[in-house]
């Protein structure tokens, strides 16, 4: 029981990123967690599990958060690396065409795994503004032909729209898992 009375909630989501290398993964987890854009951070090796306590109104969500750093050729461990995850985000790179393609690779290795978990699609490098390629409808017309529940554009290195990106995913995953007596704050 909380201080007021009510009862507390304690749960635990873990959640996957994905995409081609250097699309910002990294990054994105980087500075949701930190609020920090760090330069020339190390290419990832197998995936990286990061721990994000998120305060809800009354009580505490657990977000374990892999960043998966496989290179293309390692796409066929996402299954194992995917398995048990609650959501997941998919990512491109704005700027980078072929990021936006593979996604669809991506997609069929995570759909061996699961179909029903909630997935964003996520643009980034949204401040490289002048070097924009994939447009806004493309990305849309992705996020309808693979059932993305939201598709979102942000810059890890500004840190607009981050916050965002897994705070939608975890409101789906509370939404789908029937909590919805629970408030972000
Ligand atoms: P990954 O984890 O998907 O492989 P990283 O990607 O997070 O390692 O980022 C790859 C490169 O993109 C890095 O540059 C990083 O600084 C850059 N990057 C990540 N997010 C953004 C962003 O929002 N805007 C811009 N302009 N750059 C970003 P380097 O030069 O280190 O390769
Ligand atoms: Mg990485």
């Amino acid at each position: 029981m909380g201080e007021s009375g009510q009862e507390t909630v304690e749960l635990a989501y873990k959640v996957c990123v994905f995409g081609d290398s250097a699309v910002g993964k990294t990054s994105l987890v980087d500075r949701y967690l930190t609020n920090e854009f760090h330069e020339n951070i190390q290419a990832t090796l197998g995936a990286t599990i990061h721990i994000k306590f998120i305060e809800v109104v009354n009580g505490k969500i657990t977000l374990q958060i892999w960043d998966f750093g496989g290179h293309k050729n390692f796409m066929f461990l996402i299954p194992s690396y995917a398995r048990g995850s609650s959501g997941a985000v998919f990512m491109f790179d704005l700027t980078k065409h072929k990021s936006l393609e593979n996604l669809n690779d991506w997609l069929l290795e995570f759909s061996k795994v699961t179909r029903i978990i909630p997935l964003i699609l996520v643009g980034n490098k949204l401040d490289l503004e002048q070097e924009r390629i994939c447009t806004k409808e493309e990305a849309l017309n992705t996020m309808k032909s693979h059932n993305f529940v939201n598709y979102i554009e942000c810059s890890a290195k500004t840190g607009d729209n981050i916050q965002m990106v897994f705070e939608s995913l975890t409101l789906e995953i509370l939404k789908r898992t029937g909590r919805t007596e629970i408030f972000i704050r």
